[in-house]
């Protein structure tokens, strides 16, 4: 096993870890929150692992303290939340303003900063208010004005205090599983269809919030704002699916990333991709993948940085002669896991931490200068709980010295690195059966009390980042587990 060279990171580093509003807060109907697409959608039935809801989740909204222990034991100098939209407006629009969800993330923050930890704030993580879903939700046009005024609100509201925003989280996500196969919030099954309106309307929402930012708050608040894309790594499985793995990128990370970073438009192959199959396959009404209006602000250059959600790594298999009307018919490309690479818990997660550092490499190549954060990055157990999480320590140790190496070795401007998650939480469709936390969440008893998983406490990659954040060197001995060693980190180049 060899250590994290911590010399690669630089002093300023952001050491983090990550969570999302529906994922941890609970008090679903507390307070006068409105109800968002996941309360309907878990509440429905049959949707969710063994019908489990975010109605309690880690109780966030009353255990706000809790949490905040768990961070400063962590020593993390960032924390990324999300806002739930319907908490502080319950219908979704400024028409409304719920007085008590506002104090909720006034005290979140104000206690974050007091702690001197640095607030990143995701204005939408999945959680659409219900009342904007019952007027078409992210298919709607209008959408993208009321998500303006939401987000112009928060920056009115928090952006003295908060520095780093983003947007929307993975759009790719929401609008695949959201609109295209159903298995997350608000479970439409349209396939070849809605995904690209909802796509479409996602990147308008974020381009107004950006400009509305850059127009009336940047020159006083001086803050940064971008958006957070998922993206596997992807490459061919055999020589012949090269083309088909240019495709399954354009159609994962380049669908969001070029109309922001390239062009102001889709990638061009994309385009005239979706619209030969749409001649081919008899569909009319014209093109599937909308066009941006000259009428509205471009997409092109909203990002401050870059936001990168990375979990996992896929082969590519040529799937060129599907001819259903879908994604993935469109994208005429598959990924396959590569039977090497270890499954971690949920069943998707194939781990790979060098195709992190491959991904960002491709970013830095394909997109910007700008600088990257990484705005999610884990490991997950199923089945019963391992305390003596052995092998979500290796992970974080193979990893951040793959996130070392694309600094040091790529010249990638990486900024920093926000482990998912704080806490094991309501993860949307597998519910609570599946636990990304570096703090086990005892969703049994109604404490539900935060226990440190062990290896967090004890291995290297944890040092890595104390070392690198607070300067002071941390000597380890590392006895969890299989593999032992014992491994000394003093502070490396910083300044
Ligand atoms: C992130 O999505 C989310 O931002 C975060 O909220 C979530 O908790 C975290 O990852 C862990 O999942 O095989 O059909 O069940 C990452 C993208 C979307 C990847 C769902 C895996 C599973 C689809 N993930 N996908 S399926």
């Amino acid at each position: 096993m060899s250590a994290v060279d911590i010399t690669a990171f630089p002093k300023d580093f952001a050491w983090g870890a990550a969570t999302a509003a529906y994922q941890i807060e609970g008090g679903w109907n507390m307070d006068g929150r409105g109800p968002s697409i996941w309360d309907t959608f878990c509440h429905e039935g049959g949707r969710v692992f063994g019908d489990h809801t975010g109605d309690v989740a880690c109780n966030s909204y009353q255990l706000w303290e809790e949490d905040l222990k768990c961070i400063q034991q962590l020593d993390l100098s960032h924390y990324r939340l999300s806002v739930s939209w319907s908490r502080i407006l319950p219908d979704g629009t400024t028409n409304h303003i719920n007085p008590k969800g506002v104090e909720y993330y006034n005290k979140v923050i104000d206690s974050l900063i007091a702690s001197g930890v640095t607030p990143m704030i995701t204005l939408w993580h999945m959680d659409l208010p219900q009342a904007l879903q019952d007027c078409g939700g992210w298919c709607s046009a209008e959408i993208a004005d009321t998500f303006e005024s939401y987000a112009s609100f928060c920056f009115k509201t928090f952006g003295d205090r908060v520095k780093l925003w983003i947007t929307l989280n993975e759009p790719y996500v929401c609008a695949m599983l959201g609109y295209e196969d159903g298995i997350f919030a608000p479970g439409i099954k349209d396939p070849g269809l809605s995904v690209y309106v909802a796509g479409h309307n996602m990147l308008r929402a974020h381009a107004k919030a950006w400009h509305a930012y850059n127009t009336h708050f940047r020159p006083s608040q001086g803050g940064q704002v971008s958006l957070a894309l998922n993206s596997d790594w992807a490459e061919p499985l055999t020589a012949k699916d090269a083309a088909a793995t240019e495709r399954y990128k354009e159609f994962t990370l380049d669908w969001f990333a070029c109309p922001v970073f390239c062009t102001g438009d889709y990638p061009e192959s994309m385009r005239s991709r979706i619209e030969n199959r749409s001649l081919e396959l008899g569909y009319k009404q014209g093109s599937r993948l909308p066009h941006f209006s000259k009428d509205e602000p471009s997409p092109l250059g909203t990002a401050d940085f870059f936001a990168v959600n990375y979990y996992t790594s896929r082969k590519v298999k040529d799937l060129s002669e599907n001819t259903e009307l879908s994604f993935v018919g469109d994208q005429g490309a598959e990924g396959v896991i590569d039977p090497s690479w270890p499954i971690c818990g949920v069943h998707w997660l194939a781990v790979y931490p060098e195709g992190l550092r491959k991904l960002l490499k491709y970013i830095k190549d394909t997109y910007t200068s700008v600088p990257i954060y990484i705005t999610e990055n884990g490991f997950s157990q199923m089945g019963p709980v391992q305390i003596e999480d052995v092998d979500r320590s290796q992970f974080y140790e193979d990893t951040l010295q793959q996130v070392g190496k694309a600094i040091s070795q790529d010249g990638v401007n990486v900024k920093g690195y926000f482990a998912w998650s704080l806490l094991d939480n309501f993860e949307w469709n597998d519910g609570f059966n599946v636990r990304f936390g570096l703090f086990h969440v005892d969703f049994s008893s109604s404490e539900l009390k935060r226990t440190l998983y062990r290896s967090v406490h004890q291995r290297t990659w944890r040092a890595t980042w104390q070392t690198s954040h607070t300067g002071k060197a941390v000597h380890l001995k590392v006895c969890t587990g299989k593999r032992q060693s014992s491994i000394r980190l003093t502070p490396g180049a910083l300044g």
